[in-house]
């Protein structure tokens, strides 16, 4: 089991496979070929590359890494889902394209609600990636895939052979064995340390700041005009003009998060907060997700300061904050990227 998921690994034919998908090892011209593919287009019958052909009608074929979906024809699995690994040509390119064709072929699966898949070892035959190679990047972007709930509950590799059955069975004792451990524990990140396994077999240590999330928004007064803060941050060693943010507390959710912080903050109430957006603040090292809100019908409130330096706020109008956007004085990424959506989404109730 990998979270909620069964994982078996096994030497077979996947045109066999009771799955409720198959996954093919196509080519981008989605006609078919030798191989998997070949074998697939035999046992399930003219009915997919009918469908194989609507869909290079539709859109010219599948590029390379992506993945399309068809009926299974005459084979038991409903669903064939096909996609193009790279040809192997040495180059880095190869091992993310590898990663976007199992990584697309199973987010199209969880899109239909698939819960049964069975996969080759895409790439390994007549594309010649090296087998090793391909079953780490395979078993990675699976096991990662497999970190947050899915529908899925259970993926098959069904391997052509006792070889290339004992290189994906010894590379997932491997990954099964990476270490994740917490480096660090403070009142704002923890510091977690993933030992990742590489393509080429070396381990490597992922530094992530794991974060609660926050929530963010812009506070719009009738008059048009927005109200920002104005503070020294530790990290910069910079005063900077920001939104009204807060850090969500254990089990809060965003809104209320960002109505609590609204007063404490900036000392207004709002009747409405709508959600504009949430966004990934810095996915190469952190998890942390910020939800930008607008904050209309602000009525004002005895500011309820918790830190201990009291915030500076600031009403400005929409082109003086452009123009200091503009000018490099507000440089913050949640308070830029507010105030433009602000802009592309004019409020409607004031
Ligand atoms: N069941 C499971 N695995 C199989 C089967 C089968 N029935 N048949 C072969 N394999 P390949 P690629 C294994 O060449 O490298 C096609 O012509 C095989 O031993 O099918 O991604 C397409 O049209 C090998 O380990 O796929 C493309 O042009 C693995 O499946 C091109 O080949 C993949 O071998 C794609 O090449």
């Amino acid at each position: 089991m990998t979270g909620k998921t069964k994982l078996s690994l096994i030497r077979g034919d996947i045109t066999q496979q009771d799955t409720e998908a198959i996954v093919n090892a196509a080519n981008t011209s989605l006609l078919g070929g030798g191989g998997v593919d070949g074998a697939i287009h035999r046992a399930g019958g003219p009915e997919i590359l009918k469908e194989c052909k609507e869909i290079r009608a539709r859109q010219g074929g599948c590029p390379t890494g992506e993945a399309m979906i068809t009926g299974g024809g005459k084979l038991k699995a409903r669903w064939v889902i096909h996609t193009v690994g790279p040809i192997w040509s040495g180059k880095n390119r190869d091992d993310n394209l590898l990663r976007n064709a199992y990584y697309n072929s199973l987010a199209l699966a969880e899109e239909k609600g698939i819960q049964s898949i069975a996969f080759p070892s895409i790439s390994t035959g007549a594309y010649r990636f090296p087998a090793d190679r391909a079953a780490r990047i395979a078993l990675t972007t699976l096991n990662d895939f497999l970190k947050k709930p899915r529908c899925l509950k259970e993926v098959r590799f069904v391997l052509f052979s006792d070889e290339i059955l004992k290189i994906y069975q010894n590379c997932w004792k491997e990954i099964s064995e990476l270490e994740s451990k917490i480096g660090y524990k403070g009142k704002i990140v923890k510091l977690r340390l993933d030992e990742i396994l590489l393509p080429d077999g070396q381990k490597s240590i992922h530094e992530i700041a794991e974060h609660s999330g926050a929530a963010c928004a812009v506070p719009f007064l009738s008059d048009g005009k927005v109200v920002l803060v104005k503070q020294f941050r530790q990290a910069i060693k910079e005063v900077i003009y920001e939104i009204p943010a807060g850090r969500l507390e254990d089990g809060e959710e965003p809104q209320e998060c960002i109505e609590r912080e609204l007063v404490e903050e900036i000392g207004y109430r709002a009747e409405k907060v709508e959600l504009l957006m949430s966004y990934c603040a810095s996915p190469g090292y952190s998890n942390e997700i910020i939800h930008i809100f607008r904050a209309t019908g602000l009525k004002e409130e005895e500011q309820d300061v918790k830190e201990h330096e009291p915030l500076e706020t600031v009403i400005l109008s929409l082109p003086e904050v452009f123009k200091m956007i503009k000018e490099g004085k507000i440089r913050d990424g949640k308070t830029i990227l507010g105030l433009l959506l602000i802009k592309q989404l004019p409020a409607t109730n004031s």
